[in-house]
C-alpha cells in the first residue's frame, strides 16, 4: 500500500527535505502552498515527481484544511507551516499566533472531522524553554520569551491534549535549530554565510548583526526531518528532542563562516541594536539522548561542519546566480 503523507509548509527549508525523503520513500507526498503574488516553491522546484501533489490552503484558513485532509486521507501529517521568525513574531504577534498556534488546532481538527485513523507531528521548537538555562530536555520546564515561543506552547500542548483526550498517534519534535544551504536569508547562520559569500566575492565589504553573545544549538536541517520521519514510526506517540548537545555563540559561528573562506570576522561584521529582540532567549543546548535511545537518532553534523558546508554552497551560489534565490 501506499502511504499518502500531507505537509504543510512544504515551501519551507524542512519541508523541502522532508519531501525529498517522503518521495525516496515510496510515499504519494501532498504539499499545502500559500497563495502568493510570487511564486514561492523555489525550494521544491527542482523535484519533478508524480507523487508530489500540491494543493493551495492556508493554516489560517480552516476551511481549506478540512476539505483538504477529508480528500487527500493521509496516513501521516507533518505541521511544518508557520510563521517562523522569532524576531518578526514581536512586530505580527496576531498573525503569528494565528498561523502558529489556532493554524495547529484547526489542523487537529480538520483529522478529527474526516474521522480518519491518522498519525500527526508537531514541529515544536527550543524557542518553548526560552528562558530556561541549558541542557534542555523533554522534562524541562517551558518559558518562552517571544509571540512566536507562546504560540508554539500552545500547539505543543494542544498536540498532547488530542492524544489524550481522541487517542490521536500525535507528537511533538522539540527540536532545536537546524540550518542548511535551504535555510531563509533572513536567519542568522544563512545571513552569516551570505555575507561571507558576498564578502568573499567582492560585492561587499560589511555584514551587520545583532546580539552575537547568543548560544544556539546548531544542526543539519537534512539529518532532523528523519528524525521527525522516525518519530511517527515508532510504536507509540511520544515527544522528543531533537539536537545536537553543542552550544555554539553567534560570534563563533561568524568565526568559523570567516575563517573558511579565508576571512578575519572582526574586519568586517558591525552591529545594529535593531537586530536585537525585545527579550532574548541566551542559551539553548538540547539533550537529545532520548532520541538516540528510543529512535536512533543521532546529529552527525555540528556547527563548524554546518557554517563550512553553507559557506561552499553560498560561494557557489552567489558565483552562478549573482543572488541568494535557487
Ligand atoms: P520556514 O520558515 O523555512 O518554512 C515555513 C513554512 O511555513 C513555509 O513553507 C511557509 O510558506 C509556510 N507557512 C507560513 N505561514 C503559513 C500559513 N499561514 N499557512 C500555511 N503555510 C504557512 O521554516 P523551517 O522549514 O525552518 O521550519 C519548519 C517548522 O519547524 C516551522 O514550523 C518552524 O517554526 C519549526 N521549527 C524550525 C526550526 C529550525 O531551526 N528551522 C527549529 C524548531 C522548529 P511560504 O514559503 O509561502 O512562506
Ligand atoms: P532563532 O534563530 O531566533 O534561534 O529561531 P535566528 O537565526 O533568527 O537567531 C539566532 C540568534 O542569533 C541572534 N542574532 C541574529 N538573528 C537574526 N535573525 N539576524 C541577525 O542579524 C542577528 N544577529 C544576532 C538572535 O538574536 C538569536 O539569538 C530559529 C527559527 O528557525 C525558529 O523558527 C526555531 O523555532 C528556532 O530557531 C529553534
Amino acid at each position: 500500500m501506499t502511504k499518502r503523507a500531507f505537509i504543510t509548509g512544504i515551501t519551507g527549508q524542512d519541508g523541502s527535505y522532508l519531501t525529498e525523503l517522503l518521495l525516496a520513500k515510496g510515499y504519494e507526498v501532498h504539499g499545502l502552498v500559500r497563495r502568493a503574488s510570487t511564486l514561492n516553491r523555489s525550494r521544491i522546484d527542482h523535484i519533478q515527481d508524480s507523487n508530489l501533489h500540491l494543493h493551495y490552503g492556508d493554516l489560517t484558513d480552516g476551511v481549506s484544511l478540512v476539505n483538504l485532509i477529508r480528500d487527500i486521507v493521509p496516513h501521516e501529517v507533518y505541521n511544518l507551516g508557520a510563521q517562523s521568525h522569532v524576531k518578526v513574531s514581536f512586530e505580527v504577534p496576531e498573525y503569528t499566533a494565528d498561523a502558529d498556534a489556532t493554524g495547529t488546532l484547526r489542523l487537529l481538527e480538520a483529522i478529527r472531522a474526516a474521522k480518519i485513523d491518522c498519525r500527526f507531528y508537531q514541529a515544536s521548537t527550543s524557542e518553548m524553554f526560552g528562558a530556561t538555562p541549558p541542557p534542555q530536555d523533554e522534562t524541562t520546564v517551558f518559558y518562552p520569551r517571544s509571540p512566536y515561543g507562546a504560540a508554539k506552547l500552545y500547539s505543543h500542548w494542544v498536540t498532547v491534549n488530542y492524544r489524550e483526550a481522541y487517542d490521536l498517534f500525535a507528537v511533538s519534535g522539540i527540536l532545536f535549530n537546524h540550518e542548511s544551504p535551504r535555510r531563509g536569508e533572513s536567519f542568522v547562520t544563512r545571513k552569516i554565510t551570505l555575507g561571507v559569500a558576498a564578502i568573499k566575492l567582492g560585492l561587499t565589504d560589511t555584514l551587520t548583526l545583532g546580539n552575537l553573545d547568543a548560544i544556539r544549538d546548531w544542526g543539519f536541517a537534512k539529518e532532523y526531518v528523519e528524525g521527525m520521519w522516525r518519530m511517527l514510526q515508532h510504536d507509540t506517540p511520544q515527544d522528543y528532542v531533537l539536537a545536537t548537545g553543542i552550544g555554539t555563540t553567534v560570534r563563533e559561528f561568524c568565526e568559523y563562516s570567516f575563517a573558511h573562506a579565508g576571512l578575519n570576522w572582526e574586519d568586517h561584521v558591525a552591529y545594529d541594536k535593531g537586530y536585537e529582540r525585545p527579550t532574548e532567549v541566551d542559551a539553548l543546548i538540547g539533550d537529545p539522548s532520548k532520541a538516540k535511545s528510543v529512535l536512533g537518532w543521532e546529529a552527525q553534523t555540528h556547527a563548524k561542519g554546518l557554517a563550512e558546508l553553507m559557506v561552499d554552497s553560498d560561494i557557489e551560489l552567489l558565483r552562478t546566480h549573482g543572488s541568494a534565490r535557487y
